[in-house]
């Protein structure tokens, strides 16, 4: 089935303003063509260095400006990193994800290190990502060869809200991290917050921006805004569940074979706004007691709630290496002589398939 790739505002808030039921019913049975309902992704995210961040996003409790009751630190060490990854995995996650209150990364030392990081997880054999803000294309490559599955860069609103929110960077200066990051072979994870004052024309603005990428991220979260005394935004309402799951589902419908990760906010859902939320297509979630610094679910009452709801923890690479539009991609590339451009490396292949082939032999 072709990617659409050409969606329109008015089109997604023709499907964001849907009945509920048939936003619902229309998500959950393309859910279903593209991923196994009962499957969820779990991943663990670990702030490697907290706090003290020059940018001023006006959500986020890590900027240095905003004086809010964060402790910051310095980046935490490759032998505290594996053994909190180690730990994530025991506790069932698949992913970790590294983040850095960084505007930029920066060559030298620092990097390094993280670079020993994603290459300690990946011996773990546990998928890695990372988002340390802004990269270049050679640092993007830097992390590809150091066995990066995923980078995390997300685009939170509409381009005209954006400006609203955060005045140190621009909407472009994301764009072109994000296609930094595609000229390697690192999937990308993209999404945004609601609940910032946004309208819903910016939200399904954010989503043109996200669906028109060709191909389409791999993974999108949708946050619901933490609002952080402190921050700009501290008095802004909590979002409403219902339109959390609108957000939910209208992304699972643009971006069929996308993770869609239900990330910040989740303290506030109820497990039944959760349940819907998986039913409208969220096939991912940040476990632990702590996202980057503000607290969420602990992991035991997420595995009580998977228990409940019958889903089970997704495998490390049992992903397809990437998406249809990738390989129709690839295969163009391909048949004019060239290497493919986004592959996966043999070994991730290899890999997935043996988990493929492990999962049919057991059914
Ligand atoms: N500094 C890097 C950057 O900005 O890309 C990486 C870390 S930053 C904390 C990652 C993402 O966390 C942001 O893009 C935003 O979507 C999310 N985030 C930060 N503060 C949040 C909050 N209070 N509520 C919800 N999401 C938040
Ligand atoms: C994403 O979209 N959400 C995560 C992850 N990517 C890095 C971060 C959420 C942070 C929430 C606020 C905090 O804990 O500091
Ligand atoms: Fe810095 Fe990222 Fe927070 Fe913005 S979202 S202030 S760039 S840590």
């Amino acid at each position: 089935m072709a990617i659409k790739h050409d969606w329109t505002k008015e089109e997604i808030l023709d499907i964001y303003n849907k009945p509920f039921m048939e936003l619902l019913y229309e998500a959950a049975t393309i859910h279903r063509q593209h991923h196994d309902p009962n499957t969820v992704q779990v991943s663990t995210l670990l702030s490697i260095k907290t706090g003290g961040c020059p940018e001023d996003c006006g959500y986020c409790p890590q900027a240095a400006r905003y004086h809010t009751d964060l402790e910051g630190n310095d980046l935490m060490s490759v032998n505290q990193v594996k053994a909190q990854a180690l730990r994530a995995k025991a506790s069932g996650s698949s992913r970790v994800c590294m983040g850095a209150a960084w505007r930029n990364v920066k060559d030298g030392e620092e990097f390094d290190n993280v670079l020993e990081m994603v290459r300690t997880i990946n011996k773990l054999d546990m998928e890695v990502c990372c988002t340390l803000g802004m990269l270049t294309e050679n640092q993007a490559q830097r992390l590809a060869e150091a066995g990066l599955y995923a980078y995390n860069h997300n685009l939170d609103s509409s381009e005209e809200y954006y400006k609203e929110v955060i005045s140190t960077r621009g909407y472009q200066d994301r764009l072109d991290t994000i296609g930094n990051v595609r000229k390697t072979n690192v999937t990308v994870c993209s999404g945004g917050i609601i609940g910032m004052g946004e309208s819903e024309a910016d939200r399904a603005g954010m989503l043109v921006a996200l669906s028109t990428l060709n191909p389409q991220p791999e993974s999108v979260p949708i946050n619901a805004l933490v609002p952080v005394e402190g921050t700009p935004l501290e008095e802004q309402n909590p979002v409403p569940i219902w339109d959390m799951i609108r957000m939910v589902a209208t992304t699972r419908i643009v971006m069929p074979e996308t993770q869609v990760r239900l990330s910040a906010g989740r303290t506030q859902m109820s497990r039944e706004g959760q349940a819907m939320c998986f039913f409208a297509g969220a096939n991912s979630i940040f476990a632990g007691d702590k996202l980057l610094t503000t607290p969420n679910p602990d992991v035991n009452e997420d595995m009580e709630m998977f228990k409940m709801l019958g889903l089970n923890p997704q495998k490390a690479f049992v992903k397809k290496a990437q998406p249809e539009s990738v390989d129709a991609e690839n295969s163009k590339y391909q048949a004019q002589g060239e290497k493919p451009r986004w592959s996966r490396p043999e070994h991730k292949i290899e890999r997935n398939l043996g988990a493929q082939k492990k999962a049919k032999t057991k059914a």
